[in-house]
């Protein structure tokens, strides 16, 4: 089997490409490399990087051609940079979306599974988040990955190409980039508390959010491109469970052994309070079994870093 995995030498994307190949699949990962990181790609000396952007219809068909799926991970990711830049990230996400299709459907590749996003529900205080609810997304990021879905729906109904939607929640683990203004908040905390640095909720601290292990979310990759009659749906990929950041940073002190008092900060416009992950779908569809926890996943995460 091929795979292209677009954004593949990013975070979630190489954890992809390095379980594809040990199960065997032959690998080509697309990424512009302007998050994404070539020492990413160290653990998969056997996938093939071509340098190049989404937006490129051309390079996108050239690259899809011989593909037998296509995981596309490749995308701006922050929430808060498309609330300033919302030309750009539509560009990317949604007209980079658009040429993936494109190329599936021209190069009769069999399944596109797509990185979508729990952005998508927005402001609905109702939780825990089920697909059947109505999306209602309040930033542009949101409006991108639900317009990407919406086209993944249709393609699966138009052009004979299989299509799943994966809506991920917090994701975490390795390689999670900690240095940006817009990581990730247990990359952050992890790497504060590894160096001795402060640590800073925004908040009371008493927002929560269903983390996500990287391996949980590979596996819901993996299940989604393999199971039969599952095209044309969405999926949510969480633990089914919700930790307050008051909560993670006792776990996250319990694991280092280290006292890590943080000082509280104005809270970040925008954020949500909650979210929370319904998996029943994943898990009776696709037989998704997020078997990593949330302070198993840390304890990994930590020995990785150590
Ligand atoms: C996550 C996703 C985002 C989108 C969204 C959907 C990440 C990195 N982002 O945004 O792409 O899918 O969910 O709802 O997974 N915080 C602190 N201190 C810090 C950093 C963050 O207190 O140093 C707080 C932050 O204010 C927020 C919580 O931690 O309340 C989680 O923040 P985040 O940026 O990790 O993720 P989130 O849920 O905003």
């Amino acid at each position: 089997m091929h795979a292209l995995i677009t954004g593949g030498a990013g975070f979630i994307g190489s954890h992809i490409a390095e379980r594809l190949l040990r199960e065997g699949y032959k690998v080509k990962v697309l990424d512009n490399l302007s998050t994404g990181k070539r020492e990413n790609l160290v653990p998969c000396p056997g996938a093939e990087l071509v340098v190049g952007d989404v937006r490129d219809d051309k390079l996108v068909r050239e690259v899809a051609r011989g593909c037998d799926v296509i995981f596309h991970e490749a995308a701006v990711v922050s929430v808060p940079f498309s609330v300033e830049h919302p030309q750009e990230t539509h560009d990317v996400n949604i007209q980079g979306t658009l040429n993936v299709l494109h190329a599936a459907r021209a190069e009769k590749t069999k399944r596109v599974v797509f990185a979508c996003s729990a952005a998508v529900y927005g402001e609905d205080p109702e939780l825990p988040k089920k697909e059947s609810m109505a999306p209602l997304p309040v930033s542009p990021y949101g409006v991108e990955k639900i317009t990407g879905e919406y086209y993944l729906h249709a393609w699966s109904q138009l052009y004979g190409v299989e299509t799943v939607s994966l809506r991920y929640f917090n994701v975490f683990g390795p390689r999670q980039d900690p240095k940006s203004a817009y990581s990730g908040v247990i990359s952050i905390f992890v790497d504060r508390a590894l160096s001795g640095k402060p640590i800073t909720i925004f908040g009371d601290g008493e927002q929560s959010r269903d983390f996500v292990f990287i391996g949980n979310v590979v596996d819901a990759n993996i299940r989604a491109a393999t199971t039969p009659g599952v095209s044309g749906r969405a999926y949510n990929v969480g633990c089914g469970t919700r930790t307050t950041l008051n909560e993670l940073l006792q776990v996250l002190a319990r694991i280092t052994n280290r006292p890590l008092p943080p000082s509280y900060a104005e809270g970040r416009v925008g954020d949500i309070r909650h979210s929370l992950a319904d998996i029943s779908r994943a898990r009776t569809e696709l037989g998704y079994d997020p078997k990593v926890g949330l302070e198993e996943g840390l304890l990994a995460l930590v020995n990785s870093l150590r």
